[in-house]
């Protein structure tokens, strides 16, 4: 049963909310929350974490589940079954009651005092604030080996044609939102698995949100589970899907809302 956090009594907002999609992350998960929960005691945050464990087949769930009785600012939220990166982030993102919300890759590839880069773009007027590894190469500490870098810039170029995507890096797993934005973006989006992030840029400039993509440090992780093949094909045909679901004008409706309905008349924001 998900237990209701503190902070959201009363209706109170906590500042931030940081989304974390976990498929079998046995193995990387507790050192990752151990540095943001570090993070957040030094900066002095009001946030949650919102774990969302996707039908993990290893012991992800009952790790974060024991680390969030000592941590109470940690939650888990379970998906029902594996559903994909994208299910997870949505998740999370229509569960997360902070006012600014973030989303990042349970291996912390983009440390998370890279956070603070995004929110300050979000301070400065920003609604959507995208991390990025290709603005300054220089920042990749580890970079991602040579066929993924090449599937990226390929994929990168068809986002460009079929989505009008001006973006260097949609992929990058960190991500961060204004509530307002969030509550736009997430209840329209359909892709499930690893190609919604193009969907969510597409959304953020349908909508007019003004985004900012901002060079991050990352460090590629080599136990990552993409398999450029079989994946790569399904990402392509998720990028049609989107350029299909606008011409049908399905992004016109909400599918979901956000948990907190304080704000839901924001939600009839009109598509550009
Ligand atoms: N492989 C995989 N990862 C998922 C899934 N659902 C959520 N994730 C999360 O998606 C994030 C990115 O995965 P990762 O393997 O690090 O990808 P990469 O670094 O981009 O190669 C991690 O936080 C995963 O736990 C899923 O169904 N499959
Ligand atoms: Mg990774």
């Amino acid at each position: 049963m998900e237990r209701a956090y503190p902070n959201q009594q009363n209706g109170y907002r906590m500042r931030y909310s940081i989304v974390i999609p976990a498929y079998n992350e046995s193995e990387r998960i507790i050192a990752s929350l151990d540095k943001i929960v570090a993070h957040m005691q030094k900066k002095d945050w009001d946030a949650e974490i919102l774990v969302v464990n996707d039908g993990s087949r290893d012991r992800t769930a009952e790790i974060v589940s024991s680390y969030s009785l000592r941590h109470p600012v940690v939650r888990l939220l379970e998906n029902p079954g594996n559903r994909g990166k994208g299910y997870s982030v949505r998740h999370g993102m229509l569960k997360a009651g902070g006012e600014i919300l973030l989303f990042t890759d349970a291996d912390l590839s983009a440390p998370i005092y890279e956070a603070e880069k995004l929110f300050d773009a979000l301070h400065h007027g920003a609604e959507v604030a995208i991390g990025s590894r290709w603005l300054n190469r220089k920042l990749q500490i580890e970079k991602q080996p040579l066929p993924r870098q090449l599937f990226g810039r390929i994929f990168n170029l068809l986002l460009r044609l079929t989505l009008n995507l001006k973006e260097k890096d949609t992929q990058c797993g960190f991500k961060a939102f204004t509530r307002l934005a969030a509550e736009q973006i997430f209840p329209r989006q359909h892709i499930e698995r690893w190609g919604f992030d193009p969907e969510i840029l597409f959304l953020s400039k349908k909508l007019g949100l003004k985004l900012a993509e901002i060079p991050v440090e990352w460090s590629h992780d080599d136990r990552s589970k993409i398999n450029p093949v079989t994946d790569g094909m399904r990402m392509f045909m998720e990028m049609l899907k989107v350029r299909w679901n606008s011409m049908r004008g399905i992004y016109e409706h909400t599918a979901f809302t956000m948990v907190k309905a304080g704000t839901r008349e924001q939600n009839n924001r009109s598509l550009v």
